[in-house]
Order: structure tokens, then sequence, then C-alpha cells
């Protein structure tokens, strides 16, 4: 007999720690599968950990052999700027290692009969605006516009909605006896703003950089302009979205990908409230030009409406909350150890 349970990539990043520590104790056992060994407060939380890649096909044998699994979260990814200084190592992440877990939910689906939920996060890094006139005057972008990333990751998340799609709906469409046996589901993600971790790699980094540098008194150079300003949202809202979107009957759901919005300050607006509420903090300015020029392709602010409409999204944290009642109560009893 295989044991039951929800499959969790990428347990030990950001989003997977907040999901993990979410998920525990809700009944249905986790399995976690990592590049890395769990931390010491996460491990506990989980009935079976996997240290391995996504793109170990012989390691994937070995869990479809041992666990019958009806959901999964696959938030294992290489994002946007360590994307960017190792494009083929990024492909086979993001894009290989999403199409082996695509088809091991597929092989589960076919060994239990039931439909495997697939939860993926993509990104706002998804979209490509041409130039800066063109990113102030689009304002809240919807999910079918300047699809045209400029970055590794951001062609990796599009096409692996894609992929999903293609897993749900149409998958060997031209077999005899073959049935889609994946029902996916995405997001495309703003900035996320954790209070318990501090990203890497990522292009978005510099909004929670300076809340944690300020909360610890630490002094801080910010990679981007004052004025740069993307969409955001604090950890525990995209925590909430997608079990809240795992939940949603399937013929609700209209759509593959779905944008998600809460607040989005200018770096500038950001650093006044940040020092606004710890003086000793000081935040510089030190533009990364090339690092700029990824941001100035992702939108200003995204229009979440499909995702209000027909799954109920809304989010609990605008800015002043997410300071206020998540970041700096969680963030600076943690600095003073
Ligand atoms: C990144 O900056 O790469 C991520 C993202 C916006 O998906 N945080």
């Amino acid at each position: 007999m295989r044991k039951p349970g929800i499959l969790i990539t990428g347990a030990g990043g950001e989003i997977g720690h907040g999901l993990v520590a979410r998920l525990a104790g809700a009944g249905r056992p986790i399995i976690t599968l990592d590049v890395s060994a769990l931390d010491g407060a996460l491990a506990p939380l989980v009935s079976r950990e996997f240290t391995g890649s996504i793109t170990d096909a012989s390691l994937l044998d070995r869990m479809l052999a041992e666990f019958e699994v009806d959901r999964v979260f696959h938030l294992a990814a290489l994002l946007s700027t360590r994307s960017e200084f190792a494009p083929i190592s990024a492909h086979e992440v993001n894009v290989d290692g999403t199409l082996r877990m695509l088809e091991f939910a597929q092989r589960q689906g076919e060994s239990h009969g039931r439909p495997v939920l697939f939860v993926y996060p993509s990104s706002i890094a998804a979209y490509g605006l041409p130039d800066l006139a063109t990113k102030r005057r689009a304002g809240r972008v919807t999910e079918d516009e300047y699809l045209q990333p400029t970055t590794m990751y951001g062609c990796n998340k599009l096409y692996c909605e894609q992929l999903g799609r293609y897993y749900s709906r149409h998958y060997k469409q031209l077999s005899a006896g073959a049935a889609p046996r994946v029902d996916f589901r995405s997001v495309r993600f703003p900035g996320l703003i954790s209070a318990v971790t501090v990203p890497s790699g990522g292009t978005s980094d510099y909004a929670p950089e300076m809340i944690h540098a300020a909360a610890r008194g630490a002094a801080y150079e910010c990679f981007v302009r004052p004025d740069t300003t993307i969409p955001l949202m604090a950890m525990p809202d995209a925590i909430e979205a997608l079990l809240r979107l795992a939940e949603v009957p399937r013929p609700q759901l209209q759509r593959t990908a779905y944008n998600l919005a809460a607040f989005n300050p200018s770096a500038g607006e950001l650093r006044d409230l940040v020092v606004g509420l710890f003086p000793q903090a000081s935040v510089a300015f030190r533009v990364d030009a090339k690092r700029q020029g990824i941001l100035d392709t992702w939108p200003m602010d995204v229009d979440d409406s499909a995702a209000r409409r027909d799954w109920g999204f809304a989010p609990a944290y605008g800015l002043q909350r997410a300071l206020h009642e998540y970041l700096i109560p969680t963030i600076v009893p943690r600095g003073r150890g």
C-alpha cells in the first residue's frame, strides 16, 4: 500500500516555509522535495523529506512507488536574477524540472484514477513591457497583455503555464485511451515579502531586503531607482492564495493563470515609510542598471479582477497593515535574537 500525501517541491524556499507551516497539522501528510535539507524548524512538520532535484527521474520514480499523491505545490525554481547568470541551469530547473513534475502528477493520477491538483506559482516576470513610458501608461496590466518577457525566468514561467494547460486539457490527445490526469492551476505572484526569510536570487528582492535591513537597524543600499514600482504582496496573502486556489471547484476557473495584486509602492515611498518607522535605518540608492532594466519591464500594477471574480481572492494585507501587523512584529523580535 502506498502512503497518501501532499507533495511540496522547493519546500525550503520562501513560499515553502510559509506553506509547510500553514499545512502542518491540517491532517494530510506532507512530503517535501528540495535540493537542500529542510531547516530545523521545518523538518519536524513534514512526514517525509526527500533531498534531491526535481530533474532526478529515478528519485521521482521512487516517490511514485512509495506515495499516493493527489496534490502538488510545485514551488522549486531559480529566480530571475540568478537565472540571468545561468540561463541553461535555469531552463533545466524551471522548465525541464516542471515538465518532470507534471509528468509525475500525470502518472500519479493514472495510478490512482483521480486528477492530481497541481498548483504552480508563476510570476509578474511573465510580463515584458517594452519601455518605461509604456509601463507608466499601461497601469494595471491584465493577464493577456504584454507577454513578452525579457528574462530567462520570465520565459520559463510563461511557457510552464502553457505546459500546465497542455497537461490539464490536451495531454497525448492523439493516443487512444490517454486522458489528462492533471488539474493545473497557477497564479502570477507579485514580488513577495516574508517576515521570516529574506529572498535570494530574485530581482524584486530590493523591497524585502530594505524592510529587513531597516528593522535590524542596518544600512541598506537599494539597487533600483526611487521611482521603481512593481506589485508586491505579504507572504501570508500569497500562501492563502495558493490554498484558496487549490480548493476552488474546477468549473469556476476560467483561466489557467491569475494575476494577484496587493500593494505597489515605489522604492522611494517604501524607503520613506521604513525610515519613518526606524529612524536609525539608512537607505541609500545605488542603481544596478542591469537589474533596474529588468524591473522596468515588469508592470507597475496588475489587474486581479479575474481572481477576485472566479475564486474570491482578496488580500488581507495592504502595505500599512503588512508593515504594522505582520512584518515589524515578526522581524524585530527575531533580530533581537
Ligand atoms: C523574482 O524577483 O525573480 C521573483 C519574482 C518576481 O518572481 N521574486
